[in-house]
């Protein structure tokens, strides 16, 4: 069950959507970012039909089992249920994370996203499998982000709690490192393997990174 060793499976965190791939498919992302190890995959599709949706996530689904990774979806219980998904990643406004467990059970995975303290403080009650914290450095995949909070908020829930985390948001090889040194465990990115010209390679060196880091 991926659940029990939920912190060795966030170093190098891919959360994609279904489109905005360029000339590639999602899935050959996928594919391509999982043999360059990636560690899971999440799902995050907010505009495609729901048919879309389980029919691609289905494909998505069955490719990080052939490699082994867990496959989370990004809000939608309904779809994690429907797609047997390894877990859930919720936002501060989705399902609270307690009635998420109530639906999903105990061997999946979920995860809730903070930006404050107040906001981890929150997701820390509803008893989550880990931490998705920031936006750490300014993005533009998404609108509505919010301003770059930096490291600091990693460094302060480390201070304070014992829960696996990564860090999301504008985060690329070079500044890697110090979201792990901060205290995260991995980092969960889009565009720096979602738009890079070779994700296998992206992931590649991502991974390094972050296994160096920890050091
Ligand atoms: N949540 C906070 S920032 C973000 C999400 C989903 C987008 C991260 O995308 P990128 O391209 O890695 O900056
Ligand atoms: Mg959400």
């Amino acid at each position: 069950m991926y659940r029990e060793r939920i912190a060795d499976q966030l170093p190098v965190y891919l959360v994609m959507g279904l489109e905005e791939c360029g000339d590639r498919t999602a899935l050959d992302i996928a594919r391509e970012a999982l043999e360059g190890g990636v560690t899971i995959v999440q799902l995050r599709e907010k505009k495609a039909p729901l048919k879309q949706v389980l029919e691609q996530g289905a494909m998505l689904r069955d490719l990080c089992r052939q490699y082994g990774v867990p496959f989370l979806v990004n809000d939608r219980i309904d779809v994690a249920l429907l797609l047997d998904a390894d877990g859930v990643h919720v936002g501060q406004d989705d399902v609270p994370g307690i009635e998420a467990r109530r639906l999903l059970g105990d061997n999946k995975i979920i995860g809730i996203s903070a930006g404050t303290l107040e906001e981890a403080e929150w997701a820390m009650a509803q008893n989550p499998d880990y931490l998705g914290v920031g936006p750490v450095y300014a993005t533009a995949t998404k609108q509505d982000a919010g301003e770059a909070i930096g490291t600091s908020l990693i460094r302060e829930i480390a201070n304070r709690w014992s829960i696996p985390m990564v860090g999301i948001g504008g985060i690329n090889n070079e500044n890697t490192a110090a979201v792990i040194q901060a205290g995260a465990r991995g980092v969960a990115v889009v565009s720096a393997i979602t738009k890079h010209s070779e994700p296998k390679a992206a992931a590649e060196v991502l991974k390094q990174t972050v296994l160096q880091s920890q050091e």
